[in-house]
C-alpha cells in the first residue's frame, strides 16, 4: 500500500478524531489534512503511541489515531504494554510497517519485514491487533475499525512515502501545535458562581 493513499483514506473517515503522526507520515499528513485535529511526534522515537494515549485517557469521548513507525516502535517496545495496562477504548494504534528506518536514510529496522508486531500487540493486550496488506481490504475495513472497542492495533504493509521528515522540513513547531490542540480541545471552564 501506499502510505498516502492509506493516509487520504483515513483523513476521509476519521471525522473528529485527533491524529497522532510520525515520521514519514507526518510530511504527508501536513498536506493531506492541513489545520485539522492533530499533534506531530517529532524525533521521540516510539513517542507517537504514548503521546496518543495521553491524549486519548484525557478525552475519551474522543478517537485518537496514532501513525507510528516500525523502527521506533522497535526502540520502545514497552509502549505496547503500557497502551494495553491503560486500556483506553477510543484509541486506535496504525502502525506503518516499511521494513527501514525511512528517516534516517531507509537503513532496514532489526528483522525487516519478519518481525509481527501483530502478535506483539496480542501478547501485549491489545483488545484487538490485526494486520492488512490490500488497500482494498483497508477501505472495506477502516470504517468498522475506527468504532472497535480499543485499544486497536493494525500493522499496515507499506511501501517506502514520498517525502521523509528531512526532504520536507517545515510544519508546526511542537509547542505551538500542542497550544493551539489543547485551545481545539479544551470546553471553556465553567465560571465560578458565588
Ligand atoms: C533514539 C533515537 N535514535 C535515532 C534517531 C534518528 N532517527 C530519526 S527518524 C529515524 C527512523 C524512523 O524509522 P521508522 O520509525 O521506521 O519510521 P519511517 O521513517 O520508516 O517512517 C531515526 C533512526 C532518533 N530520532 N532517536
Ligand atoms: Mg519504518
Amino acid at each position: 500500500m501506499k502510505p498516502e493513499e492509506v493516509l487520504t483514506l483515513i483523513a476521509a473517515n476519521r471525522g473528529t478524531a485527533v491524529c497522532i503522526p510520525t515520521m514519514t507520515t507526518a510530511p504527508a499528513w501536513r498536506t493531506i489534512a492541513p489545520d485539522d485535529l492533530s499533534a506531530t511526534c517529532a524525533g521521540f522515537m516510539g513517542g507517537a503511541s504514548s503521546l496518543g494515549l495521553g491524549i486519548a485517557l484525557a478525552r475519551p469521548d474522543r478517537r485518537v489515531i496514532v501513525f507510528d513507525g516500525d523502527g521506533s516502535l522497535l526502540m520502545q517496545l514497552g509502549s505496547l504494554a503500557t497502551v494495553a495496562g491503560a486500556a483506553p477504548r477510543n484509541l486506535v494504534h496504525l502502525l506503518f510497517k516499511n521494513g527501514v528506518y525511512h528517516t534516517s536514510g531507509a537503513q532496514i529496522i532489526p528483522g525487516g519485514l519478519t518481525v509481527d508486531f501483530v502478535m506483539m500487540a496480542k501478547a501485549a493486550g491489545y483488545r484487538h491487533a490485526s494486520a492488512i496488506r490490500d488497500i482494498d481490504d483497508f477501505k472495506r475495513r477502516l470504517p468498522e475499525l475506527l468504532k472497535t472497542e480499543g485499544p486497536v492495533f493494525v500493522e499496515l504493509h507499506t511501501g517506502l512515502a514520498e517525502q521523509t521528515p528531512m526532504t520536507a522540513r517545515g510544519g508546526t513547531p511542537f509547542p505551538q501545535q500542542v497550544e493551539e490542540l489543547r485551545a481545539k480541545l479544551l470546553k471553556p471552564k465553567a465560571r465560578a458562581t458565588s
